[in-house]
């Protein structure tokens, strides 16, 4: 009995060794394979580049228990604080909500409305990062050293009245003290009518008439004639304005790609540009450009609001293809102003027609700048990129967003800055702060409709991206 139980033992024994020798050991060893395999599909799939692909297939699947993938997981680029990635052909951006703006979108205007009326109704002076240049006496004025700069202005004869009540307004409020030369650009020869009434206006300061050459202005040959008429009735069935306005196109073109080429600007480093029946309620008494220079900024602006989102539905897609092209990651300045281009609460419609960008710009009809920045090399092989798609003409991207996004990509925040402290207006909107000369307008209305307020971008600019306060 006690043999025919060892007999059965060790039959079971062999069988369990044979069971490890002939199925175990393979399987140890495929599973092993299998484990290198794995790794190197995973390392494959990163070293062709392709992060999005290994994003992809590592949130889908576990692999964090094998060890030859740690260093895959370590070298994924991850997003900074700024909520940024800037890798070649990785670029990508998140809205990280640094406000902590909670509620629905109604809420979120109407919070945002208290708070800037409360920060427009504290009283402001002057900017105080640099020491302000006053005015010179009336009889030294010939002898002040400018700044390298120019007033601007595009416009048509026919606007010869409108344009005329800005400069009235400026020559009263800063010019008369300063005496910075006029330019004024046409795609049409200025016709003497108009010169001789815009010198009136201009009180003796340096005045330039220039005629735009058809190759800065003209609608580019390569644009499609047929595809632009379609998808103008587009536009237009959207109520988009200027829509079917072949000359808006073309200004808004000339005026984010072309402006700072003009042979008759090339001198200038600096530009304040105005526009026909702009309104100036407050006396800037030190010299706005030499503060530009001495702080070294590149663009200043008053108001900042939500742009029409059927008109830029592929500016910031295309953007992220121009960002994502060769080494095209290499122009992002770490320290840019993302998050005010990339906000989601106050109109999230606008945000996702728009493909992912806020709208919020700054309103170019009040631009001070630095026309060098807008001459460098960022700035002009994103706007071939740009102008090579066509959508100057088959969508309507003005010349705000495109301004806007280019500044806050290419240069630090920073080097922005909020002119607080001069009142001005281009009907709808005003920017109406609390100065000791500030008149005609009501501090802290942002437009004379109440039902415009949502348009208002300025807090999100103040919360999201943390602008240092000059003021
Ligand atoms: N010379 C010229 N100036 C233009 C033309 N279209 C627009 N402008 C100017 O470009 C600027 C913006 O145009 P505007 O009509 O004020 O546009 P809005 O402010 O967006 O409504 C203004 O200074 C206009 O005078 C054009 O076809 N020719
Ligand atoms: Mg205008």
């Amino acid at each position: 009995m006690m043999k025919l139980i060892s007999l059965r033992r060790r039959k079971l024994v062999n069988l369990l060794l044979l069971l490890t020798v002939c199925v175990g050991l393979p399987t140890i060893f495929i599973y092993a394979q299998g484990h290198k395999h794995l790794i190197k599909i995973a390392e494959n799939y990163y070293n062709e580049d392709d992060w999005s692909s290994m994003k992809a297939l590592t949130d889908k699947f576990d692999f964090s228990y094998l060890p030859g993938l740690k260093h895959l997981k370590s070298s994924t680029p991850e997003l900074d604080q700024n909520g940024v990635v800037l890798a070649p052909g990785k670029v990508q951006f998140k809205f990280l909500n640094r406000g902590m703006r909670k509620g629905t979108p109604e809420d979120i205007v109407k919070q945002g409305m208290k708070d800037y009326q409360k920060l427009m109704s504290q009283k402001v002076g002057g900017p105080k990062d640099a020491t302000l240049v006053p005015a010179p006496a009336k009889d030294d004025l010939h002898n002040y050293k400018h700044a390298n700069a120019t007033i601007l202005a595009l416009v048509r004869n026919e606007e010869v009245s409108k344009i005329g009540q800005s400069i009235r307004r400026l020559q009263k409020q800063f010019n008369a003290k300063f005496n910075y030369p006029y330019t004024f650009l046409n795609d049409q020869p200025f016709t003497d009518k108009f010169k001789i009434r815009i010198l009136k206006y201009t009180e003796g300061a340096p005045v330039e008439f220039v005629h735009i050459k058809p190759e800065l202005w003209d609608k580019p040959s390569s644009i499609d004639h047929e595809r632009e008429k379609k998808e103008m009735q587009i536009l237009f069935d959207h109520d988009i304005a200027y829509a079917k306005k072949a000359s808006y196109h073309n200004m808004c073109r000339f005026y984010l790609g072309q402006f700072y080429n003009v042979p008759e600007l090339a001198k200038y480093k600096y530009y304040w540009r105005i526009e026909p029946q702009v309104k100036f309620f407050t006396s800037i008494d030190y010299d706005v450009f030499k503060y530009m220079e001495d702080t070294q900024k590149i663009y200043g602006f008053t108001i900042n609001l939500y742009d029409i989102e059927e008109s830029i539905k592929t500016l910031w897609p295309e953007t992220l293809r121009f960002l994502n092209e060769n080494d095209n990651y290499k122009y992002v300045n770490p320290n840019g102003t993302f998050q005010w281009l990339l906000e989601d609460l106050q109109n999230p419609k606008k945000n996702k027609v728009a493909g992912g960008y806020s709208t919020c710009h700054f309103w170019s009809n009040f631009e001070i700048g630095d026309m060098d920045f807008f001459r460098g090399e960022a700035y002009n092989n994103w706007f071939k990129h740009l102008d090579s798609t066509g959508k100057f003409y088959y969508e309507r991207w003005g010349d705000a967003p495109v301004h806007s996004i280019g500044v806050s990509l290419f240069a630090p925040k920073d080097k922005i800055h909020w002119f607080r402290d001069i009142g001005y207006e281009h009907d709808p909107y005003y920017s109406c702060p609390a100065t000791d000369t500030t008149q005609h307008c009501e501090i802290g209305k942002f437009s004379r409709w109440e039902h415009l307020y949502d348009q208002n971008c300025l807090m999100n600019w103040l919360d999201h991206d943390q602008q240092k306060n000059v003021y």
